[in-house]
C-alpha cells in the first residue's frame, strides 16, 4: 500500500502540472505553486493553461477531489518536486537560474525526513552541485536529515498523460536511501519499470535520450539535402533504407523545434566540446534547416520581387497537433519569408497566433491566388490536403511539403 504524502510541486509548466493532477487523483495532497497568475487561475477554475489531450479532465477531477491546491509561494510537505525550465544562455550553456530559485524558496520550510526531487532538464552534476548546495543552506545535512534526487521526465508532448504512467522512469539519489525516496512517490503512480542510479548517471542519461533523437534527425535532415541534390525522393530512400531489420531512420524536416532536443544536447556539449564533436555537427545540421527550406523557396522564385508572390504556409508551431511555437522552425521559416518581403498567408490549427500579431487563414481560402504551399508542420488535418488538385486549380504553383506527408 502506497503511504499518502503531502507533496509541493514547483513549477505547474507541461511537467509539473501534469505530474500534480496525477498524484492529486493517487490520493497524495498536492502543493501547486507557480510564480504565473494565469496558470493559477486555470488551474483553480479546473482548466489546462496548455493544450494536452485529457489534461483538463485530469486537473477538473484533482482539484474537485480537493488533493490539488494551487499557490503562488511553497508549503511544508514531505516532498518537493522542482519541475522548472531550463533554457539556454547566448553562449548555449544551461540557464540554471530558475532551479536556484525553486531551491531557495523551499529552504524556509524543509525539515528533517523531507525528500527534494529535481525534474528540469540539467547539465550532469547538477544536482548534487548547484541543488545539494542551495538545499544545504537550510541547515540540514543533505544525505542524511534531507533526501535529494534528479528524476527526469520523458514524457512526449501530445501523450504526456499515457507516457507520465506508461514509461519506465529513472530516479538517480545523491546517495541510495535519496533514490529509494524518490521510487516511493513514483511507484504510487507508474506503472512502467523504476530503475535506480546516482543522480549524475540519471542527469546524463536523460541528455543522452535527446541527443541520441537529434543525432538521428540531424542524419535525416543530411540526407534530405544530398537527395535533393541528386534529385531523389529522401523519404523512399529512408522508408526503404528503414525496411532493414537494424536501420531505423527518423524523418528529416523543417528543422528540430521545442524545448528539450533542440536545447538538451548543449548541456553535454558544455561538459566538454572537444569530446564532444558529433553532438555539435548534429545541433548545427539541424539549426540549419529552416535556412536550407527558405533558401528553396527563394531559388524558386529568384526571377520574382517577394512583393509580387503570395506563399501560404501551412503550420507554425514546433511539431505536430501541439499548440507549442517554442523553438519552433517553422515560425523561424515564417518569420523570415515576411521580412524578406513575400506576402505570407497562414494556417495554424493549434496555436494562439494572434498574439504574434498573426491571422490563421481558413483551409478552404487560403490557397486562393498563392504562388506557392508550403507545409510546415505534419498536424492531422493537413494529411487529407490533396496537392494534386491544388496543382489542378493552380498548375504553376510551388508545393514544398518539407514533412514528407503529401504522397508524389
Ligand atoms: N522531428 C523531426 N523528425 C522526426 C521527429 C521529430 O524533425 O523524425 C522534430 C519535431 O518536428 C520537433 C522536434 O524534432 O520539431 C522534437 O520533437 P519530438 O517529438 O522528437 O520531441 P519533443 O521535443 O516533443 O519531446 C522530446 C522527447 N524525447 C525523446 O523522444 C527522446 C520526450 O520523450 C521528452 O520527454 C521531451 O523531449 C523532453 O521533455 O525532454
Amino acid at each position: 500500500m502506497v503511504l499518502k504524502k503531502t507533496i509541493c510541486i514547483v513549477g505547474l509548466g507541461y511537467i509539473g502540472l501534469p505530474t500534480a493532477s496525477i498524484l492529486a487523483t493517487k490520493g497524495h495532497q498536492i502543493i501547486g505553486v507557480d510564480v504565473n497568475d494565469n496558470i493559477i487561475n486555470c488551474v483553480k477554475n479546473g482548466h489546462s493553461p496548455v493544450c494536452e489531450p485529457d489534461l483538463d479532465l485530469l486537473i477538473k477531477a484533482a482539484v474537485n477531489s480537493g488533493n490539488l491546491t494551487v499557490h503562488k509561494t511553497p508549503s511544508p510537505a514531505d516532498a518537493f518536486i522542482i519541475c522548472v525550465p531550463t533554457p539556454f544562455l547566448d553562449n548555449k550553456e544551461a540557464d540554471l537560474s530558475f532551479v536556484e530559485k525553486a531551491g531557495e524558496s523551499i529552504l524556509p520550510y524543509l525539515k528533517k525526513g523531507d525528500l527534494v526531487i529535481l525534474e528540469s532538464t540539467v547539465p550532469p552534476g547538477t544536482t548534487a552541485g548547484l541543488l545539494a548546495k542551495v538545499i544545504s543552506r537550510s541547515g540540514l545535512k543533505v544525505g542524511e536529515d534531507i533526501y535529494v534526487a534528479f528524476c527526469p521526465e520523458r514524457v512526449l508532448p501530445g501523450r504526456i498523460l499515457i507516457e507520465l504512467v506508461s514509461n519506465d522512469r529513472i530516479v538517480g539519489g545523491i546517495n541510495p536511501i535519496s533514490a529509494e525516496k524518490a521510487k516511493e512517490i513514483y511507484s504510487s503512480f507508474v506503472e512502467g519499470n523504476i530503475f535506480l542510479t546516482d543522480a549524475t548517471t540519471a542527469e546524463m542519461s536523460k541528455l543522452v535520450e535527446n541527443s541520441y533523437r537529434d543525432v538521428n534527425i540531424a542524419f535525416a535532415n543530411e540526407l534530405r539535402k544530398i537527395c535533393d541534390y541528386m534529385g531523389i525522393d529522401v523519404w523512399e530512400v529512408i522508408s526503404l533504407a528503414n525496411r532493414h531489420p537494424r536501420v531505423n531512420i527518423l524523418n528529416p524536416g523543417p528543422g528540430v523545434g521545442g524545448h528539450c532536443i533542440a536545447v538538451d544536447p548543449w548541456f553535454i556539449v558544455q561538459i566538454n566540446p572537444t569530446l564532444t564533436p558529433l553532438i555539435t555537427a548534429a545541433r548545427n545540421v539541424n539549426d540549419s534547416m529552416p535556412d536550407y527550406i527558405t533558401g528553396l523557396i527563394n531559388n524558386r522564385f529568384k526571377q520574382d520581387k517577394p512583393e509580387d508572390v503570395t506563399i501560404a504556409v501551412l503550420g507554425l508551431t514546433y511539431k505536430a497537433d501541439v499548440d507549442d511555437l517554442r523553438e519552433s522552425p517553422a515560425l523561424h521559416i515564417t518569420q523570415k519569408l515576411i521580412a524578406q518581403g513575400y506576402n505570407v498567408k497562414i494556417n495554424e490549427p493549434h496555436a494562439h497566433i494572434e498574439k504574434l500579431g498573426f491571422t490563421s487563414i481558413p483551409l478552404d481560402t487560403i490557397f486562393n491566388k498563392v504562388q506557392a504551399v508550403i507545409l510546415l508542420v505534419n498536424h492531422s488535418i493537413y494529411k487529407i490536403i490533396d496537392p494534386e488538385s491544388l496543382l489542378k486549380q493552380n498548375p504553376n504553383c510551388f508545393i514544398l511539403d518539407t514533412r514528407g506527408i503529401w504522397k508524389k
